[in-house]
């Protein structure tokens, strides 16, 4: 399944995953040792592949012809794509989609091949050795289509409520392939169909449009987590009366503003009780099937929680369909993990990010969940050279996305073993539009949870985030699922519970919070080549294991969760 909906009802498209494909191991022990493997799907779910950080080719043939699109949801983490042994597209990053189109190509059987390459290289300014895996392989679906001249790469709604009713405004991408006669570009809402233009963009030329689209005379009722109404929304192209492509989405009537210290949406003030997420099942690796990715969703509902951080990367957009259709808010953040300023001098650093933000964006726009956008998860917001990389990247944000608030989680604060004696270090707060905080109290130290936010709160009173709205964006305890010790004892189950409790007390009951995410929902494996490791090679501050199977502190976040939600 790509998406939870048909995307197209007139451009052909057909699944190329959900299918076995031919998978070799081009390094290690099994170089050269072909097997048939599921797409999507992590090569460290096969037999002794586990630990394998190599290159890998990814095989399957496939009947067609035409001008041929292939969409990759996500290949981890470099992907070369050939089509019959002609390289048609190379791309970096595990977590962003990409497509590439080849015109003309004969009717028949063809060969498709993926490189896909996992190792950490200079080359790899993002995916590097974490606290989280970068597995391997082709880890996200991928669809076949049949494009004509030219077709809609993208369509974007920005829904907005002025004068006492909703408007939308649509700008759409259409894509050249080959010279043709002008496409007219029609956007249907709401049951009215509205003209955007003509396009006759050239081979590989874009051609953009946009238009504000009158819904006056049309019920509109508003998408919130209560109630997560969505509407279809559908761009085509028309030649000679006839629709020859189209783009089908789904939308959500709502806006989020940023009033003084609070986020609204459509208004109301937003309450978060969330968890940071990884993609990581034990069994899948972080190719998870739609089924995990509901479960995960059923748990987080079970709990009372309403939000989820993608920590630390864009998501299956499978998932975001989901959070849409079940008003799960999103913080959806760009991929980037305690990077320090050597990490972000590395030269392919900047063009790296600016890909990703750009790839998130275009594909993640129009899903209503995403109330937020963040970057640069704990990277160096102390130096002036971070400054200039954060402000470099929230300006490429806010140029591509004015609907949504931008924010970053910071951890670059000191504080004496204790916690006491608080200093601010992270020398960009006047840039996010929202101040969120990552710590660790009665974890990496010995504090009381509310002390410790007085001293933040102190802090950031004399910074320009002195009145922006303020989240808890990490905070959390580990615990080994099944150790069972004194609650005075860190990684038993006991310990984790009882710090969660305290943790989410202090911050809920923190006036001036927004919301908090606890990390983390689940525990993840981390990569093997991360400094000391973790116990059991994993970050184990999950509330369930990696499993699914709930701790202690599971039953407690949900008796603190469901009581803040009354
Ligand atoms: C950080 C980081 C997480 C995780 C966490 C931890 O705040 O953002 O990815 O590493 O710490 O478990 O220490």
């Amino acid at each position: 399944m790509i998406r939870m909906f048909s995307t197209h009802e007139i451009r052909p498209q057909e699944e190329l995953s959900e299918s076995l494909w031919d998978f070799t191991p081009l390094e290690g022990e099994q170089a050269g040792q072909t097997r048939k493997v599921l797409v999507p799907g992590c090569w460290e779910t096969l037999p002794g592949l586990r630990s394998y950080r190599g290159i890998g080719r990814y095989a399957r043939r496939f009947f067609g012809g035409g001008n041929l699109r292939l969409e990759f949801k996500g290949v981890s983490h470099t992907a070369k794509v050939f089509l019959d042994g002609e390289q048609i597209a190379f791309h970096y990053n595990a977590y962003t989609p990409f497509s590439a189109v080849k015109p003309g190509v004969k009717e028949g059987e063809h060969l498709l091949e993926v490189i896909v390459d996992n190792r950490f290289t200079p080359e790899s300014a993002l995916h590097i050795p974490n606290d989280y895996m970068t597995y391997g392989g082709i880890t996200r679906p991928v669809a076949l289509e049949r494009v004509g001249s030219a077709y809609l790469e993208w369509a974007h709604y920005t829904p907005f409520f002025r004068d006492g009713r909703w408007h939308c405004r649509a700008e759409v991408c259409v894509k050249g392939v080959e010279a043709d006669q002008p496409a007219d570009v029609w956007v249907r809402l709401r049951g009215k169909a509205f003209y955007l233009g003509a396009a006759a963009p050239g081979p590989k030329e874009e051609a953009f449009l946009a238009a504000e689209l009158d819904l006056a005379d049309r019920e509109i009722l508003p998408w919130s987590p209560e109630t997560p109404r969505l509407y279809r929304a559908e761009a085509f192209l028309m030649r000679a009366q006839e629709k020859v492509d189209d783009l089908i989405d789904r939308i959500g009537f709502r806006e989020i503003k940023v009033q003084g210290d609070r986020i609204l949406l459509n208004g109301e003030a937003l309450r978060i009780r969330g968890v940071c997420r990884h993609e990581d099942w034990e069994a899948s690796g972080c190719a998870l099937t739609t089924a995990q990715m509901q479960q995960d969703l059923n748990l987080l509902k079970d709990l009372g929680g309403n939000s989820v951080r993608t920590t630390h990367y864009p998501n299956d957009e499978r998932f975001l369909d989901l959070c849409d259709e079940q008003g799960i808010l999103v913080w959806e953040e760009n991929h980037a993990r305690g990077l320090v300023e050597e990490d972000m001098r590395n030269p392919h650093f900047e063009e790296q990010c600016e890909q990703v933000n750009r790839e998130m964006v275009a594909a993640h726009y129009n899903h209503p969940a995403i109330y937020i956008w963040g970057i640069l998860n704990e990277c160096a917001s102390e130096t002036e050279y971070g400054r200039e990389c954060y402000a470099r990247q929230l300006h490429q944000l806010r140029s591509l996305d004015q609907s949504r608030p931008l924010t970053f989680a910071t951890c670059r604060f000191s504080h004496d073993r204790n916690g006491e004696n608080f200093v601010l270090n992270d020398i960009c707060m006047d840039l996010p539009d929202v101040a969120s905080f990552n710590m660790y109290p009665l974890w990496y130290f010995d504090c009381d949870v509310s002390r410790f936010l007085e001293q933040v709160h102190g802090a950031l009173s004399q910074t320009a985030a002195a009145d922006k709205p303020f989240l808890v964006s990490e905070i959390g305890a580990g615990a080994e699922y099944g150790y069972h010790a004194d609650e005075e004892e860190k990684w038993s189950e006991e310990y984790q519970a009882a710090a969660l409790e305290r943790q989410l007390n202090a911050v809920l009951s923190d006036g001036r919070c927004t919301g908090v995410y606890i990390w983390q929902f689940a525990d993840v494996r981390v990569s093997r080549e991360w400094f000391g490791g973790r116990p059991r090679s994993h970050n184990n501050k999950g509330i369930v294991d990696e499993y699914r199977r709930p701790k202690l502190a599971y039953r407690r976040v949900r008796e603190i969760f469901r009581r803040d939600s009354l």
